[in-house]
């Protein structure tokens, strides 16, 4: 019997899944969550955010995430619902792309923390840069385009790492704090991903990162999967030195350190597996090993992702291309305006998640024509550095219209950008904090026109994590167990939680997502005025 932990280190929570494999029998032991904004209130942070008077900044504190594990282990250990000693390997999951600056006295404070005193306070001078730009900035659009053409263009960028550059991906942040702040950057030793930063802090040393969570950054070469000069040199001058090493997923990192075994009993024999970032955790956690299907995460980010075997580009180039855990790769397109924007509509409505799904009942599929763009922040995809939700032959007053308009929106928004991974699924694999409402996996199922299947674990990415840790342990013993086998009995769906989709309302969302595409190209000045096409839907 062994027991593995999976961490989730995301914009609003630290989540733990825990994990008991026995040969055939398995089972999650345990989930656990610390809340930034209600656990570690004294941050300020909103939604995991720290306030900025420029609506394109968004940095979070990585003295906040640090708390949050000691929290946790305590919480953990203080419940006693799982032995903590028992833990054979841990693994984790970030959010993408962002960053931690550190000095040249974070080595040497990392191995020797004293474990009869919280961490975060032995943490406090070890940075160089006192806050973390994360996914949600989006105040680099100068940065990209000075490292786009420095590198020989999007096209090349994108053959070169995965994707563009974007806004939100950790060089052209580099680049940002370079120029903003050279001293700063001059005496940062290292720079870490959160999920290289949370392995750091496990493990008492600068841990590496992975290719997942690598290929965020617009620094690293995808196929050869180690970084790539030409962007290293178009992103800030010896940036070679200071960034971590890139390492296989499933390699260890060591042992966990002296502070956790002290402090919380757990055993010295721990080991600690690379992190990854929340979306290719996400991945092997609902299962995804092979081609054909996709999944959909609806999280404080709403992404949509499936397994590759091979890079691919997008040729629009609003997606991304990732590594995968499983050492292949994974396409994926991120949404800002995911769970935040729901929530605004719902509040703005005057209702609660039971309202929210009423509207969605009581309302006509495709809303009578009625569109919402629902961009309240900057979006990613498509690219709006504009903010603001625009509305076509919608009221903002009609509250259960707004509420339809945006699942409808976002799912329509999510096929239409999708289209160029080439995947006609006919399942969708659907995780994240709003995929337990079946009334948004109706329409999800409409507009893809496949089934939709939930999860047991809606924390898909702490999970995947968990079970990263019981394949890397495997391996560093000498093993050679297949995905297949790890992910046997853990992130398969719930059979009986097929939503699958009526052929009238295919054919209806069929005829609304040209409607959508126009409306978004019409919002970004690119299209004509839409309104003769919604007119020619509603008639029909
Ligand atoms: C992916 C992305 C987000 C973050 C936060 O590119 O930006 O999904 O990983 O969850």
């Amino acid at each position: 019997m062994a027991i593995y932990m999976g961490l989730d280190s995301s914009t609003q929570s630290l989540t733990a899944v825990v994990i008991r494999v026995d040969g055939e029998n398995r089972e999650v032991l345990d989930q656990r969550s610390i809340r930034f904004d209600e656990d570690l209130a004294s941050y300020g942070c909103q939604n995991g955010v720290l306030a900025h008077s420029d609506p394109l900044v968004a940095h979070s504190n990585p003295l906040m995430w640090a708390e949050a594990l000691d929290r946790l282990f305590d919480v953990l250990s203080r419940e006693g619902k799982v032995s903590l000693g028992d833990i054979q390997a841990i693994a984790g999951s970030g959010q993408q792309h962002g960053s931690v600056y550190l000095n040249s006295r974070a080595a040497a404070r990392l191995s020797s923390l004293d474990p009869a005193v919280p961490l975060v306070g032995q943490l406090q001078d070890i940075f160089s840069r006192q806050t973390s730009p994360i996914w949600m900035d989006s105040s680099t659009a100068g940065e990209c385009e000075l490292i786009t053409a420095a590198v020989g263009g999007d096209f090349e960028l994108a053959s070169l790492t995965g994707s563009k550059a974007f806004e939100r991906f950790t060089g052209p942040q580099i680049r940002k704090f370079h120029a903003e702040d050279p001293q700063g950057y001059e005496a940062t030793d290292r720079i870490h991903l959160v999920s290289s930063f949370m392995a750091s802090l496990l493990a008492g040393a600068h841990a590496p990162l992975d290719p997942g969570d690598g290929a965020g950054m617009n620094l690293m070469n995808l196929s050869g999967k180690d970084w790539a000069p030409s962007a290293l040199e178009a992103t800030a001058p010896g940036l070679a030195e200071k960034l971590p090493a890139i390492e296989e997923s499933c390699s260890v990192v060591g042992p966990l350190s002296n502070f956790w075994v002290e402090r919380y009993g757990c055993s010295r024999e721990a080991r600690v597996i690379c992190w990854s970032g929340d979306n290719p955790c996400s991945l092997v956690g609902v299962g995804l090993v092979k081609p054909g299907r996709l999944a959909i995460s609806l999280g404080t980010s709403d992404t949509l992702f499936g397994y590759l075997p091979e890079p691919r580009v997008d040729p629009a180039m609003e997606g991304h291309t990732f590594g995968a855990p499983t050492g292949d790769y994974m396409s994926l397109i991120c949404f800002k305006n995911g769970s935040l924007a729901r929530e605004k509509i719902c509040n703005g409505a005057g209702l609660d998640w039971a309202g929210f799904s009423a509207a969605l009942r009581d309302t006509p599929p495709g809303n009578g024509g009625a569109i919402m763009l629902p961009w309240f922040e900057p979006e990613i995809t498509p690219n709006v550095q504009d903010p603001g939700v625009r509305r076509y032959g919608l009221e903002e007053t009609d509250g259960p219209a707004n509420v339809r308009a945006v699942v409808e929106a976002q799912m329509m928004a999510m096929a239409i950008h999708s289209r160029w991974m080439g995947v006609t699924p006919e399942s969708i694999y659907a995780t994240g904090g709003a995929a337990c409402n079946k009334e948004i996996l109706q329409i999800m199922a409409q507009v893809f026109d496949a089934d939709v299947y939930q999860f047991e674990v809606g924390n898909s990415a702490a999970l995947g994590a968990a079970l990263r840790a019981y394949h890397a342990d495997d391996k560093a013993a000498g093993g050679s167990i297949s995905w297949e086998e790890v992910i046997a009995g853990f992130a398969q769906p719930v059979a009986e939680s097929r939503i699958s989709p009526d052929p009238e309302l295919v054919a209806l969302y069929k005829d609304l997502k040209p409607v959508y595409e126009a409306c978004e190209e019409h919002a970004l000045g690119r299209g004509e005025d839409p309104r003769q096409k919604i007119e020619a839907f509603v008639q029909r």
